[in-house]
């Protein structure tokens, strides 16, 4: 959002970049999914807040910054830097664990266990192909391409190529891309694809489908990530509002959710019963019906960062 000041303030002093590299660092090498998602919350907060942010003490009065992370906007403010993450940045196994969690498909435990194995390169990955799933394969062939960003006219090309192709086989099939895209951004780090059908219902189905696969538009571009699901019908909006994102803002809601004693998920939302065991799932006609049913102010896609 270039209205926004704290834009100007990122740029000029990278905080978020910054706090966002704290976070990665508590997911794939500390493995602490909690640390992570505080920091995650920080940077969203950060990100879309109105004003620029002059010190850590401004930054704790807002959601999602506490005393420690507002020490850390001070001590970057004042010095450029923080010792925590220099120190992060001396390490060569952090550095090389967090570099094999760049290949699609490779996640924090798979990283280490790679390192123990010997494995300090991208190339001798190549050279130990034996060790990985063909989706590592295929995110270590790409691993370039794969970090690229998106333009969203690329991705709104690929829609309409993905919607004329299935809607061929059948036109009941019904396809939304989500994730990012869906949110309104400029770009977006893949292409989350959801597909439903009338007759795809989880009574009658209850395989999961999902592909983590990789397209190209023409020989010019790079190659992308395709995440696709194919999802029950009577499951759509949920999976829709999961998909959509992002997981910063999904987080908060399914807290919320359970203040409400519903408990929310990518599939279904079912009420809580006071021995805190899960009812039958709630009918949902729309997006909609999920946010008032557990009286959580409607969010359009757009606003969903928070
Ligand atoms: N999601 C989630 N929790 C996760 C992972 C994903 O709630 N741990 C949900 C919210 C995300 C959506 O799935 O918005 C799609 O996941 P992506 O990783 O593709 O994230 P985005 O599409 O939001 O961002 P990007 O542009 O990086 O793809
Ligand atoms: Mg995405
Ligand atoms: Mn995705």
């Amino acid at each position: 959002n270039s209205n926004n000041p704290n834009n100007d303030f990122c740029e000029f002093l990278g905080v978020n970049v910054t706090i966002l590299e704290l976070a990665e660092y508590e997911k794939n090498i500390n493995r602490n999914i909690h640390k992570y998602q505080a920091y995650r919350k920080a940077v969203a907060t950060l990100a879309t807040y109105p004003t620029r942010i002059k010190s850590g003490h401004e930054a704790k009065s807002l959601p999602g910054i506490g005393e420690k992370i507002s020490k850390k906007i001070d001590e970057f403010l004042q010095t450029g830097k923080l010792k925590k993450l220099e120190n992060i940045h001396q390490d060569k196994s952090s550095q090389i664990i967090n570099l094999l969690t760049r290949v699609s498909g490779i996640g924090p435990v798979k990283a280490q266990k790679l390192f123990s194995d010997g494995i300090m390169t991208l190339d001798d990955l190549r050279k130990n192909q034996d060790k990985l799933t063909h989706h590592q394969i295929i995110g270590l062939r790409y691993f370039d391409d794969f970090e690229k960003r998106i333009p969203r006219a690329e991705i709104h090309e690929i829609e309409n190529i993905l919607k004329r192709e299935i809607t061929e086989v059948d036109p009941k099939y019904e396809i939304i891309i989500c994730g990012s895209y869906r949110r309104g951004k400029p770009e977006s780090g893949d292409i989350d694809t959801l597909i439903t059908h009338p007759d795809y219902t989880s009574d009658k189905f209850n395989k999961k489908h999902k592909i983590m696969g990789a397209c190209r538009l023409n020989p010019d571009l790079p190659t992308r990530r395709l995440d696709i699901r194919f999802q029950p019908y009577d499951q759509y909006f949920c999976s829709v509002l999961y998909f959509t994102g992002s997981d910063v803002f999904n987080q908060k809601m399914r807290a919320h959710a359970l203040e409400k004693q519903f408990t929310l998920n990518e599939y279904t939302l079912r009420p809580l019963g006071c021995t805190g065991i899960p009812g039958e799932p709630v009918e949902i006609t729309s997006e909609r019906d999920i946010f008032d049913i557990i009286e959580y102010p409607y969010k359009k896609p757009e606003e969903r960062e928070n």
